[in-house]
């Protein structure tokens, strides 16, 4: 079987995208880990944004973790991560691209700013993300994942920021709004599938991995992505 080989770093929420992917799909893949503020010279000619993930599979370099997962999929289709019908894969689409496009910009632009104003509408809108991630996501379907009764690669696009919430609850003050039972109740238990488990890192490891950004002492590597 070719190989596949993962460039990444433990600190990435992105990588964990794909590694959970590929986990999840039960393939065998090694994985080189990036110092990312001390990137190999060879790293441009693998990753041409300078970032992790990338997938090597053979002689094929993907890049980018939404990307890599459609790729994981296409390539491997058993088990799906993906519904079949193509109204429900267009939208299982659409929050991977929410995930993308609104949620993590917002994100990492509450723990970047700098002036508490706009900490706190940034924090506004990070809350009213995750208010539509419970309305018109996860509370829409029957649960428990957020395409109905399967895992698919929205949960997985998802869930390593969940898991980071308490740096979010550390530094600034925000974290899942009460209303959102249902999103509760899915981060618990993707909290608990082992290959969630596999990888998680204990709560110290986030606030000291945060820190950089929140203390502005460094705009931090996950946050260069704002600046493409
Ligand atoms: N859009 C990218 C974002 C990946 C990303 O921002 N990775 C960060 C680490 S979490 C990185 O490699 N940063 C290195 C840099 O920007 O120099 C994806 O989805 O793969």
């Amino acid at each position: 079987m070719t190989t596949l080989h993962v460039y990444s770093a433990e600190v990435c929420p992105y990588a964990a995208r794909t590694r959970l992917a590929l986990m999840e799909k039960g393939l065998a893949f090694e994985v080189t880990e990036i110092d990312l503020r001390h990137k190999p010279d060879w790293f441009p000619a693998v990753s041409p944004y300078g970032k992790v993930p990338v997938l090597k599979h053979g002689e094929n370099l993907i890049w980018e973790s939404a990307i890599i997962n459609e790729y994981i999929e296409d390539t491997f289709p058993d088990p799906p991560l993906l519904p079949r019908n193509p109204a429900e894969r267009a939208r299982a689409r659409f929050w991977i691209d929410f995930a993308n496009v609104k949620f993590t910009p917002t994100w990492y632009r509450v723990f970047l700013a700098r002036d508490a104003a706009e900490r706190a509408r940034l924090g506004a809108e990070l809350m009213d993300h995750f208010r539509f991630l419970e309305r018109d996501g996860i509370g829409r379907g029957p649960g428990p994942f957020f395409m109905g009764r399967a895992l698919s690669l929205v949960d997985l696009t998802l869930q390593p920021w969940f898991e980071r919430i308490p740096a979010l609850a550390h530094y600034r003050k925000f974290s899942l709004p009460d209303e959102c039972a249902r999103l509760r109740d899915w981060m618990a238990m993707m909290a608990e599938r082992p290959f969630v488990r596999a990888i998680a890192k204990p709560v110290a490891y986030y606030l000291e991995g945060y820190r950089r950004y929140a203390d502005g002492s460094e705009d931090g590597v996950t946050a260069r992505e704002l600046k493409r």
